[in-house]
């Protein structure tokens, strides 16, 4: 059985393209694989947060993480900062981290530009992901097409370490679905999906309410043809919502081309919407149930004593390789 580690940042509201590029696969390897979901709240820090709403968007990840199937008797569900092992390996993977390694990645790039005063955390971030997929000494790790540069950095780092001090951690290997694993921006199909984006018609978010749905989709950009066609580089607006249908209808790219020929997009985008809507209105429900039962404490409490048991154990061999003196 393998380990997957994985975690979504409470920055904002989740939306669709968290839900296909991560939160989806999540309940898909509960099933086959030891699983541990964290919700990255140290992470969300790297750009300022209001605390009020810092408090309220973790809740609702987590709820979000139940809503959509993930079933804490199989999988560990927990807060990164209720495991205080991440922070502190998070500082001695960073000592191990080169500055040129750190400017190279292009997600500090495209959150930094135009940005006056940048905090430092949002530099290091990659260390601490890092920290966090090698606690576990995961196998697998499903994340987006955005976050493969920061998996390939906490592959050099595990090397560095292994190499350094001696066999300690495992390679993590990405898990990336097919189709679908970078959903763009509804008014610019040039960047990512983004909870964080402030224009909120450029991203769905999980919480939508179906009008609310339906009118960011209605607006979502298009482009003067008519041809539904997959052809990101020409057509990059209508193959963004070519992959959004197929993830949310469970069709292929092709059996979408076929079923629109020569319609024009007035009936794609009606069915893409309402395919979105009867995907996400039981997932809202769910959430509501979850939020108003007061379970999710019980469920983080409970992953967090999971998840420092194995998070404290590859510290303490950590510490001991690297030279730190055992208190005793
Ligand atoms: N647009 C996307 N398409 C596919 N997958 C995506 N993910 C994020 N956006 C898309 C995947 O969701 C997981 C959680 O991401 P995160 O919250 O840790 O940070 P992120 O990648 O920076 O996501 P956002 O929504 O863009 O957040 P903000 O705006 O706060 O930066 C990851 O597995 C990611 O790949």
């Amino acid at each position: 059985m393998k380990r997957v580690l994985s975690g979504i940042q409470p920055s904002g509201q989740l939306t669709i393209g968290n839900y296909i590029g991560a939160l989806r696969n999540f309940t898909k390897m509960q099933h086959d694989h030891r699983c541990y979901f964290m919700v990255v709240d140290l992470h969300a820090i790297t750009v300022p947060q209001e605390p009020e709403a810092l408090r309220e968007q973790t809740e609702s990840v987590a709820a979000l993480y139940l809503a959509a199937g993930i079933d804490p008797d199989k999988a560990s569900i927990f807060l990164q900062s209720h495991v205080s092992a991440h922070a502190e390996l998070g500082w001695l993977m960073t000592t191990l981290t080169y500055m040129g390694e750190l400017e190279r990645m292009t997600q500090f790039k495209d959150k930094s530009a135009g940005k006056d005063s940048v905090g430092a955390g949002l530099f290091t971030y990659p260390s601490l992901m890092a920290a966090d997929i090698l606690l576990y000494n995961a196998d697998l790790i499903p994340v987006g097409d955005d976050q493969k540069q920061h998996l390939e950095l906490t592959r050099d780092l595990a090397n560095r370490f292994n190499n350094r001090f001696g066999d300690t951690f495992t390679m993590p290997q990405p898990y990336m679905p097919e189709v679908g694993a970078r959903i763009m921006s509804l008014d610019d199909a040039s960047k990512k999906m983004s909870k964080s984006n402030p224009n909120a018609g450029s991203y769905i978010a999980l919480l939508d309410e179906p009008d609310v749905i339906r009118k960011k989709l209605s607006r979502a950009v298009t482009d003067s043809g008519r041809e539904v066609k997959f052809d990101p580089a020409s057509k990059p607006e209508v193959s963004n919502l070519i992959s959004i249908y197929s993830q949310f209808a469970d069709l292929s790219v092709r059996e979408i081309e076929a079923k629109y020929e020569g319609q024009g997009y007035g009936p794609f985008k009606k069915d893409l919407t309402e395919q979105v809507v009867a995907v996400l209105e039981p997932l809202q429900q769910r959430y509501r149930e979850v939020r108003s039962s007061g379970v999710i404490y019980d469920v983080l409490r409970k992953g967090a004593e999971e998840a420092a048991e194995v998070a404290d154990a590859t510290l303490r061999e950590v510490k001991q390789r690297m030279g730190f003196l055992p208190r005793r």
